[in-house]
């Protein structure tokens, strides 16, 4: 199967491009490197040491005598090479991860608001119209968000993006399937839910096959494949734009810097380890739906957590404190989340769970690489709007540690 993973240079982008590869699929990878100008602008590197695109596909035919090609392009602008591309190259599937993907960065100011809109929603729509154009029966896969569905659920586990419901006709009580209905909290999260609106057009208009992946929070960084050499090293972010929430606790531990709880920490989020971030969508290549179906939407999640949990978990381990913070985003304090997730479950997925995890975790990256972070970089100083902004003025609510048991 030849595959084409857009956003390959990223964060889930580069390990999936990797297993792909390894797994015996024909891997190449479109990306405009748009995360590496981030990182300039914020001022701010991930944790690991990254090599540049070059040095890394290179790597990975040295370690391995596999092909990785890189084509730089821009998704959303560069419309014709990218068509021209499908049409020379003839991919089996393509893999989408080309879209701005933190919900901070998306909330710093009217510009970055603007910037992740027309990055992200152009991205999918070309995507969607160049496979279209390109007459080609080729599998979408694309890497969406649980935050689509927003975390409250009124008691019932979220199902895997579609809610049955029943409407009032003058016949009676009449059963429908709709997609369950976004809510999203960020401009971030909201790009994909358009996403959602597009993705199911295009499959009922042109029969395009679809499988959005609704991922939860990624935790880790290393997989089988990139810990083959230092130079195929994921990345990992800690700051306060790009970090997500486990990955800046475990580094914050090794920092000696208190754990920065938004709030009460009863936010209740779903996770996955980037290990099986890409076996989901290996699962998913390798499943696909037939034309015409509908879009086949599976929740990539492995655990349901509270932030405050989580908190305590790496406290205990590490003996660390906690601070709770006035939280910058408008979101509720405390929520319960059950999510369904059969869907790759059923296709073999076996979930790492935190518990295996979590310690390898520290002393692999974390630890090893602590001396490279930058202290001025982990506080989250983007506010989602006035209200939080004036509430992140506010003193620390409370500092505590968790006696190690
Ligand atoms: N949080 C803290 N302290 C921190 C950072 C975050 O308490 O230092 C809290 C946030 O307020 C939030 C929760 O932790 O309640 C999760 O924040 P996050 O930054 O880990 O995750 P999020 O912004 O939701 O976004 C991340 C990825 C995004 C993906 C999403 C999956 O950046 O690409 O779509 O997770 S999900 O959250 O399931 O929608």
């Amino acid at each position: 199967m030849r595959v084409l993973v857009l956003g390959g240079d990223g964060f889930c982008g580069w390990p999936t491009a990797l297993h792909l590869s390894a797994k015996g699929f024909e891997v190449a990878i479109v990306d405009n490197l748009s995360r590496r100008e981030i990182d300039e602008e914020l001022g701010v590197q991930s944790l690991t040491p990254i090599a540049s695109i070059e040095q890394r596909v290179a790597t990975w035919k040295a370690v391995t005598g596999r092909d990785i090609a890189f084509h730089k392009l821009t998704m959303g602008q560069d419309y014709a090479a990218f068509t021209a591309l499908l049409k020379e190259w003839k991919p089996t599937a393509i893999v989408h991860f080309a879209e701005q993907r933190a919900a901070p960065y998306s909330m710093k100011s009217a510009q970055h608001k603007r910037y992740t809109v027309s990055n992200n929603i152009n991205a999918t729509n070309d995507m969607l119209a160049a496979v279209v154009d390109s007459g080609m029966d080729i599998h979408v896969v694309h890497l969406g968000t649980m935050g689509v569905y927003g975390y409250g659920t009124a008691g019932m586990a979220i199902p895997e993006g579609y809610l049955t419901i029943k409407v009032e006709t003058p016949e009676g009580l009449v059963e429908q399937e709709i997609l369950y209905p976004a809510n999203p909290g960020s401009i971030y999260h909201m790009t994909k839910t358009q996403d959602a609106l597009l993705f199911q057009f295009y499959a009922k208009n042109d029969k395009l096959r679809i499988t959005d992946l609704h991922q939860g929070i990624v935790w880790g960084c290393q997989t089988e494949e990139t810990r083959l050499d230092p130079m195929l090293i994921n990345r990992f972010d800690y700051d306060g734009d790009y970090g997500t929430v486990l990955n800046r606790f475990l580094i914050q531990s090794q920092l000696g810097h208190p754990l920065t709880v938004h709030g009460t920490g009863g936010q209740t989020r779903a996770f996955i380890n980037i290990q099986d971030t890409v076996r989901c969508v290996a699962l998913a290549l390798d499943s696909a739906p037939k034309r015409g179906e509908r879009v086949r939407i599976m929740n990539q999640m492995t655990e349901c957590h509270r932030v405050r949990d989580l908190a305590e978990m790496v406290s205990g381990l590490t003996g660390v404190d906690i601070a709770f913070l006035p939280n910058p985003r408008a979101e509720a304090d405390e929520n319960d989340l059950h999510v369904e997730n059969r869907l790759l479950l059923g296709l073999g997925l076996k979930p790492m769970t935190l518990q295996e995890g979590l310690l390898t975790e520290i002393t692999e990256v974390a630890r090893a690489y602590a001396d490279r972070a930058d202290l001025t970089k982990v506080p989250c100083v983007s506010a989602w709007n006035a209200d939080r902004l004036a509430a992140t003025m506010e003193p620390v609510a409370s500092v505590r540690r968790v006696l190690a048991e």
